[in-house]
């Protein structure tokens, strides 16, 4: 790693403190590394040949609901199957440290089990499922699920409870994470192409609001001319040079 990055990447560290508002946005690039292949990523974001972008859409769902509960029961067993990386364990560390606020774009679930707690999940879980007659939620990590999966209260179809395109973000999370751009000092931006809106917003939030931004990604992204330090890199490998 380039001596100025890792310089400054380490001043950072040493300011970090328990009264320090620090805000993070993670996308998909921070479970590469666990083996869960990214949206925009290379050939492997493919499922028989549908881009996410096909499948997760509340058309799409009406359309075909067996095949989007293939798509989402086959991540589901990927997702079981990793484990957290280092990169996750660095972000559970950190709240140790710091007054964090994890902001994923993620449904894996991995932060959570890397230990962090109280993480917005800006588009829900791929473990909550809604059912489209009664609304009831339950959380439910059966692999594989039965296709396709039933409410236990009413016998209703069950959908993925996640945030599909076209579809609001939850209101409580979309203001707690706008909250927490605007009041951070560090923010950082782990993981993400910054293609998907309103999330990607949130990085020219805590840049306006006067935060320093931080980028850790393999590659530049639609978010890199916000940021004031961009570490290039493998999120694994450079994360936890910020959190010891
Ligand atoms: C809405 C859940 C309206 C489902 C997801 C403004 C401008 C343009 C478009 C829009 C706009 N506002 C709204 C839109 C439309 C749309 C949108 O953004 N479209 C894009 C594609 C152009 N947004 C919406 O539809 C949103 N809803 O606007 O609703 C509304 C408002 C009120 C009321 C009603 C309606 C909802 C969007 C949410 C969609 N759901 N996920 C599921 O997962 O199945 S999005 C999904 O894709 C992920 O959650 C994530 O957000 C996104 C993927 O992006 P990334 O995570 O960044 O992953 P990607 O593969 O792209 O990139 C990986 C990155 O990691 C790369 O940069 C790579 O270099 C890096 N990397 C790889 N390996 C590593 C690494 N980095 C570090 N280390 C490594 N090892
Ligand atoms: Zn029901």
């Amino acid at each position: 790693m380039d001596e100025h990055i890792r310089a400054a990447l380490l001043q950072i560290r040493a300011e970090l403190r328990p009264d320090l508002p620090v805000a993070v946005l993670t996308g998909a690039g921070i479970s590469a590394a666990s083996g869960i292949p990214t949206f925009r990523g290379s050939a492997d974001s493919l499922w028989e040949n549908y881009r996410p972008e096909e499948l997760a859409t509340p058309e799409a769902f009406a359309r075909d609901p067996e095949l989007v509960w293939r798509w989402y029961d086959w991540r589901r067993a990927m997702i079981a199957a990793a484990e957290p990386n280092a990169a996750h364990l660095a972000l559970a560390r950190l709240a140790e440290r710091v007054a964090l606020t994890l902001i994923t774009q993620n449904v894996d679930g991995l932060h959570q089990r890397a230990g962090s707690r109280g993480v917005l999940e800006f588009h829900g879980s791929i473990w909550r499922l809604r059912c489209t007659a009664c609304g009831r939620t339950q959380d439910d990590r059966r692999v594989p699920l039965p296709i396709p999966p039933l409410c236990e209260a009413c016998g209703g179809l069950l959908r993925p409870g996640v945030v599909w395109f076209g579809e609001g973000i939850d209101p409580a999370i979309m203001s707690g994470a706008a909250a927490a751009a605007q009041d951070c000092a560090l923010f950082l931006v782990v993981g993400t192409s910054g293609a998907v809106h309103p999330a990607a917003g949130l990085a020219a939030v805590a840049r306006d609001s006067g935060a320093r931004v931080l980028e850790f990604n393999l590659e530049l992204s639609a978010v890199s001319r916000e940021v004031d330090l961009f570490v290039p890199g493998s999120a694994a490998e450079t994360l936890p040079l910020l959190v010891p």
